[in-house]
């Protein structure tokens, strides 16, 4: 590719969610030209795509918004304890209309290729609609899970119904009155789309692997007074969030002090019952070890599996419902009647490990067992999570290597956002780093502050290029792993160590040592003239 039609830019961003988005407002406060080039028709990143009847955050709605602006949260007020996608959106589009970024945004328009030319230090990249961007800088704000993945089920290709994946649902609704409907996969997604269409549809049937812990949400509506009182603390709060392993609000009263094997058995019940009762993610705060000791986990996970067995009348579903991985190790779900959505008539669970899919037809989804006549498939299947975006475009950094063939044994990174190899190239929250595993606005505004403070001291010092050591690289990916090691999470198979995609290296990709500690571990970095980097 030659530069002589490339548009010229200080940095190029990919994607305009709420990384992207901060990532532009940032450049443009410290006087830089930026662009951001979007996939999507308008700004949002994964609240742009996920449409699906049932969309909400499980992450409550005073803390899942930007900090960065007084008068933004000032402006700006939520109705609901956990928003609905629609009440996102609609935020992520005030910021972007607030604060003008629309106008450095090219939407419809997907990266393919980014290469980094070592004769001038600088990004080429390519866009589908064949457009080319050169910056000094390249900052990858792409999202952990924006890549969605569909099994190739055989007969799919055959299939005369409508197809949908709840990560690209259509803009215009879907009506499923009437209609027979298969959901495959009961991860967050499917646990929220699942009650909304058995209101719907005719019949609905929903195909599990592998059955997943959820806790009801208890979402309501949020009172003037909870407003307020947020709105008035709101910076001693995103203060304390920022510094917490989380990012997570919880009154100093709320936090856990003790391991659940240091309370009498009654004692625990009655704990786990407030805070199941309190709703949303409360009970996995009950104690301070549930997540690393396994003896304290499994308090927790029996009285979740409790539970189910009291919401669903039939023992026999209640048992195909309920997991046996210790809970809170695959990510939690959220939601609102879930397991009661199997008491309908209307509603048959088919679990594929004792009754797999083995074929599709024009009408119906085929197993060992029967016969599921439907007129509607929808995928809820997840993500090719964190790795997936960044490999799906075509990067290349020294020598042109590819980035498929530096992580070809799961990411490396440099601290989550910088790769050996890969110079002046910043990923947002990208695997290495807290992202998934904390409140993930606050550690997009960690990286974007970080990313910016970096950008400025050097220019003031006049360094062109910036690069993660080897070394130092290594070393965080063995802390990454040691730090997950230590705790129950690798235990189970997820998407967090990429083992819901055929052949993808099995890896515990998040940070698991908490957003404020990550956090103050990037300010000494910083501190010291970006220990771990080479600047040149
Ligand atoms: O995806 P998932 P998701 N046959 O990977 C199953 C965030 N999120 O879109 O577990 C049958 O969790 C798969 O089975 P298994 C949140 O971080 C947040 O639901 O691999 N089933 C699993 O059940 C979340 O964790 C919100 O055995 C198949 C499901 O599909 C993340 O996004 C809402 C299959 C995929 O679950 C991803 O959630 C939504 C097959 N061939 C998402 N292949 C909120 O904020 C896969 N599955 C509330």
């Amino acid at each position: 590719m030659t530069d002589n039609d490339a548009m010229r830019h200080d940095v190029i961003v990919i994607g305009a969610g709420l990384a992207g988005l901060y990532m532009l407002h940032k450049l443009r406060q410290t006087g830089r030209r930026a662009i951001v080039i979007e996939a999507g028709s308008d700004v949002g990143g994964t609240w742009y795509w996920n449409r699906y009847p049932g969309a909400r955050c499980d992450v409550e709605s005073l803390d899942y918004q930007y900090t960065f602006s007084d008068a933004l949260q000032r402006e700006w007020t939520w109705s609901e304890r956990f928003a609905r996608q629609d009440e996102i959106l609609a935020y992520i589009n005030h910021v972007a209309d607030r604060f003008d970024l629309r106008r450095d945004i090219v939407f419809d328009t997907r990266v393919t290729r980014a290469r980094f030319v070592e004769a001038t230090a600088e990004w080429e990249v390519e866009t589908d609609d064949g457009s080319r961007h050169v910056a000094p800088f390249l900052i990858a704000a792409t999202g952990a899970l924006s890549l969605p993945q569909t099994p190739p089920l055989p007969g799919i290709e055959d299939f005369k119904g409508d197809v949908y994946h709840t990560g690209r649902w259509p803009h215009d609704g879907v009506d499923f009155t009437a209609r027979r409907v298969a959901v495959v996969g009961t991860g967050s997604s499917g646990i929220q789309v699942i009650p909304n269409i058995a209101a719907q549809a005719e019949r609905l049937y929903v195909f599990q692997r592998t059955p997943n812990f959820s806790l009801p949400a208890r979402n309501a509506p949020l009172t003037e007074q909870q407003v307020e009182e947020r709105r008035r603390n709101f910076a001693d709060i995103a203060r304390s969030n920022k510094a917490s392993p989380s990012g997570l609000y919880r009154p100093p009263s709320d936090v856990a002090t003790q391991s659940a094997l240091d309370v009498p058995e009654e004692r625990r019940a009655a704990d786990y019952e407030k805070w199941w009762n309190r709703g949303g993610t409360l009970l996995m705060r009950t104690y301070t070890d549930l997540l690393i000791n396994a003896d304290s986990n499994r308090t927790a996970t029996e009285f979740a599996q409790r539970k189910i067995r009291d919401m669903v009348e039939r023992p026999d579903v209640a048992d195909k419902l309920t997991p046996h991985y210790h809970i809170g190790t695959k990510r939690i779900c959220l939601d609102s009647g879930y397991y009661e959505t199997f008491n309908r008539p209307n509603v048959t669970l088919v679990d594929v490990n004792e009754d797999p899919i083995s074929t599709i037809t024009g009408d119906a989804i085929v197993t060992a067992g029967r016969t599921c006549p439907v007129d509607a498939i929808v995928f809820a299947t997840g993500y090719d999570a964190m790795t997936g975006p960044l490999l799906a475009m075509d990067i290349r950094g020294r020598g042109g290597q590819t980035m498929r063939e530096a992580w070809s044994d799961g990411p490396q990174t440099y601290l989550g956002l910088s790769i050996a190899g890969f110079p002046n190239l910043f990923v947002v929250a990208g695997p290495g780093s807290p992202s998934v595993l904390a409140n993930v606005i606050l550690s997009i505004e960690q990286h974007v502050d970080w990313i910016a403070d970096c950008l400025d001291h050097m220019r003031d010092r006049g360094f062109e290029t910036i690069e993660a050591s080897p070394d130092a690289q290594d070393a965080w990916v063995e802390h990454v792993n040691e730090v997950a090691q230590a705790t129950l999470y690798p235990r189970t198979k997820s998407w967090y160590s990429g083992s819901n995609i055929a052949g993808k290296p099995e890896i515990f990709m998040p940070y698991v040592g908490g957003l404020g500690r990550y956090t103050a571990y990037c300010a000494g970095v910083a501190r010291d003239g970006y220990a771990g980097f080479v600047l040149s």
